[in-house]
């Protein structure tokens, strides 16, 4: 029976049918489709990172190798140095590239010295750190708000610490860390911490262990000049800082310590804490960014290297995914 032998009616329902059953068909082959695809990104951006990870791993190892040969050739850590060069690798035909810098830790003021290792306030090291604020432009408060943060009391700091009855009071509420921090990103929970204010700072500043020393030969500009009441020769110079540092330690821990001796301040550190100030580096952090087609992976790994010379070990204390902090 041929379809013009139906009624009218019918052969609208049927025409109807037909096509509702196309629309449902095509529907579902578009949706395995998608699924199917959906799927294959997924697998090859999971083959990918993790390829790019293994990658990231052996640029770690390429990093640490070169601090375990470093620490052969001398006992002084600048950025002149072959652990100071970037590397940037090219991958096998045009498929990505693997970089990677290093960069010395112990240049930057550790929060963590803010206290002493019997846990009480290093007096020196907030002063230090206060002038640090005051050169980078920031308020000195945040140097009596981060000590509370770091000690085990719910005293707050005069004039202008904050504790427990501060945080609790916030929305929602939290109580500080009371003990030493192992990001410097724990300063974004401090009350009145900003992103802006943050990212000011951060370059800055490290969260070693507490007793860690400054390394003279890789200290920026402003933390160098924060080692003293009146000091800003280094920041004030940045073409002759920048010009010596090309040549290799600058400036050289004798010669800071002869400067910089006489200055209350500097002297009161010095006598809190006679290591402080070094020029060998122990906490080193590598950069890396793999890039492997349209992947991405950055990768932060802190390097711990102890002992000396021949005898030289690394370490890794910390890696950090996305974001070095
Ligand atoms: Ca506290
Ligand atoms: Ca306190």
């Amino acid at each position: 029976m041929s379809y013009s032998h139906f009624p009218k009616k019918e052969r609208g329902i049927a025409l109807l049918m037909a096509i509702l059953i196309v629309v449902l068909a095509t529907m579902l082959a578009v949706s395995v489709g998608t699924e199917s695809y959906m799927d294959q990104r997924r697998t090859s951006t999971i083959m990918a990172l993790d390829q790019a990870y293994a990658l990231g791993l052996g640029a770690e190892a390429l990093a640490a190798n070169v601090l375990i040969e470093d620490s052969k050739e001398s006992t002084i850590d600048s950025a002149k140095e072959d652990w100071g060069t970037p590397i940037n690798l090219p991958l096998d035909e045009g498929t990505g590239d693997i970089k990677g810098r290093l960069e010395d830790l112990q240049g930057r003021f550790n929060l963590n010295n803010l206290l002493k290792l019997d846990g009480t306030k290093n007096e020196a090291a907030v002063k230090q750190f206060e002038r640090l604020l005051e050169i980078l432009g920031l308020d000195r408060r945040w140097a009596n708000i981060t000590v509370d943060w770091l000690d085990a009391n719910t005293t707050a700091e005069p004039p202008d610490g904050a504790e427990d009855s501060v945080y609790a009071g916030q929305s929602p509420p939290y109580l500080t860390a009371n003990m030493a921090i192992t990001r410097t990103s724990e300063l974004m929970f401090q009350v009145g911490m900003t992103k802006a204010i943050y990212d000011k700072l951060e370059p800055f500043v490290s969260a070693l262990p507490a007793g860690t020393g400054l390394n003279v030969c890789t200290a920026a500009a402003e933390v160098l000049d924060s080692l003293a009441t009146t000091r800003t020769q280094f920041g004030n110079n940045t073409n002759t800082f920048t010009s010596n540092r090309a040549n290799g330690c600058f400036p050289r821990l004798s010669e800071v310590k002869n400067d910089f001796r006489g200055d209350p301040d500097f002297d009161k550190l010095i006598a809190t804490y006679p290591d402080y100030l070094v020029e060998t580096t122990n906490y080193f952090r590598v950069n890396i960014l793999v890039t492997l087609g349209s992947t991405e992976l950055a990768m932060y790994s802190v390097i711990n290297r102890f002992g000396n010379g021949n005898n030289a070990k690394v370490r890794v204390i910390q890696r950090s995914f996305g974001t070095p902090y």
